[in-house]
C-alpha cells in the first residue's frame, strides 16, 4: 500500500455507556483485557466528536479536548496500534469534545476511545471491522470496547495470550428494545481515584475479589436471558444488585473507595421508594458519585419528578439508548 500523506484526516462520533453488568479488575495491565466481561447500554444523549489528522514535523501525538491541551499517554497507545497497521510514522493531532462535562463520571473515556478508534483507523484509512475496532478501543479504555456498539453490548473478557478474543459484540440494537436511562448528577467536576488505580488496589486487597470474579459469569448469562426476553424487572433487579456488588468490592478495598456523596445514596432511596409505588426504575452507579437511572421510556417523567426532589441533586438528563460509533463527514 501506499505511503500514508501528512494531513490524512477523518472525524467519528461515539456515544458513552453504563455498563448493567460492570467492568472492574483486569487480566493484563498492558493489552488492558478485563478480568471479567461486561454488557452495557449505549446513551444517545452523550457522545464525544473526534478529528485525528496525521501529520508531518510532529515530535509526538497531540491530544486537544475542547481546546486544552492533555497528556497524550493513552491515546497515543491508539494511534501507536493504527501506525503499525498502517506501516507511517507519522504522529497525530487529536481534537475533542464532549457534549457534556468531562472527568464527572459520566465515562467519557467510553466514548472518547471509541471515537477515537474510529476517526484514527480512518484518517489512516485503514478498513477495520467493528470487531477490530472494539480490540483497539480496548487499548485505550476497557469500557470504550463497548462504546463500538449501539443498544446493549456485551464485552468479552477473552482468554487468549495477545488480547484477541477480548472485543465487545452487539447483543440488540436499542430499537429492538427501547429503554429510557435518566443520568443524575450530584456533584458537578467530580474528581475520583481513577478506575485503573482503584481497580488495581481492589485486586490486590479487596477479599471480595475472589468472589466478584467467581460470579461474574453468572451475572452475564442471567443479563443476557433478561435481554433476550426483554425482560426489565429482571434487568433491573440485576442491575442494581451487580452494581451494589462492586460497590461492595470498592469498599472493602484498602484504602477504601467510597465514590458515594450524600446526594448518591439520597438518590438510591428516591428510586427504591418510585419502585415501592408502582414505578419500575432501577439505578446503578459507577466509579463516581452520579446516578444512571434505568426506566421504561414511558415513565421518564416520574423518574425526573422523584430525583429532581432529592437534596443534592444538581442536573438530570434522560437519555434514549444510542447508535453505534460511526464517521462523520
Ligand atoms: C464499567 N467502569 O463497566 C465499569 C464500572 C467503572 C465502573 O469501565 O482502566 O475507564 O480505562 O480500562 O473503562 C471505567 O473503567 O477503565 C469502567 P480502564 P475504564 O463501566
Amino acid at each position: 500500500s501506499q505511503t500514508l500523506e501528512a494531513g490524512a484526516t477523518a472525524r467519528a462520533r461515539a456515544h458513552s455507556n453504563i455498563a448493567l453488568v460492570k467492568y472492574w479488575g483486569k487480566n493484563d495491565v498492558v493489552l488492558n483485557t478485563p478480568a471479567v466481561g461486561s454488557i452495557s447500554v449505549t446513551l444517545d444523549a452523550l457522545f464525544t466528536d473526534t478529528r485525528v489528522t496525521f501529520r508531518s514535523g510532529l515530535a509526538a501525538d497531540e491530544f486537544w479536548l475542547s481546546g486544552c491541551r492533555q497528556e497524550a499517554t493513552k491515546v497515543a497507545r491508539v494511534l501507536d496500534l493504527v501506525r503499525q497497521a498502517r506501516g507511517t510514522h507519522l504522529f497525530a493531532v487529536v481534537e475533542s469534545a464532549n457534549n457534556f462535562p468531562t472527568g464527572a463520571g459520566l465515562a467519557s473515556s467510553a466514548s472518547g476511545f471509541a471515537a477515537l478508534a474510529v476517526a484514527a483507523s480512518g484518517a489512516a484509512g485503514l478498513t477495520l471491522t467493528d470487531r477490530q475496532l472494539s480490540i483497539l478501543a480496548r487499548h485505550g479504555s476497557g469500557s470504550a470496547a463497548r462504546s463500538i456498539f449501539g443498544g446493549y453490548a456485551q464485552m468479552h473478557a477473552g482468554s487468549a495470550a495477545d488480547g484477541s478474543d477480548s472485543y465487545a459484540v452487539q447483543l440488540l440494537s436499542g430499537a429492538d428494545w427501547p429503554l429510557a436511562v435518566v443520568v443524575v448528577i450530584t456533584e458537578l467536576g467530580a474528581k475520583t481515584i481513577t478506575s485503573t488505580v482503584g481497580m488495581g488496589a481492589s485486586a490486590a486487597s479487596s477479599p471480595f475479589y475472589p468472589a466478584w470474579l467467581a460470579t461474574a459469569p453468572g451475572d452475564l448469562a442471567d443479563m443476557r436471558a433478561a435481554i433476550a426476553a426483554r425482560d426489565f424487572v429482571r434487568l433491573g433487579e440485576l442491575t442494581e444488585y451487580n452494581c451494589l456488588k462492586l460497590h461492595a468490592l470498592m469498599l472493602t478495598t484498602r484504602p477504601a473507595l467510597i465514590y458515594w456523596n450524600a446526594a448518591t445514596v439520597a438518590a438510591m432511596h428516591a428510586v427504591r421508594d418510585l419502585r415501592a409505588s408502582g414505578v419500575p426504575a432501577y439505578f446503578t452507579i459507577d466509579a463516581g458519585p452520579q446516578l444512571k437511572v434505568l426506566c421504561l421510556p414511558g415513565d421518564v417523567p416520574f423518574v425526573q419528578e422523584a430525583l429532581s426532589n432529592v437534596a443534592g441533586v444538581h442536573e438530570i438528563r434522560p437519555s434514549a439508548l444510542g447508535p453505534s460509533a460511526f464517521r462523520l463527514d
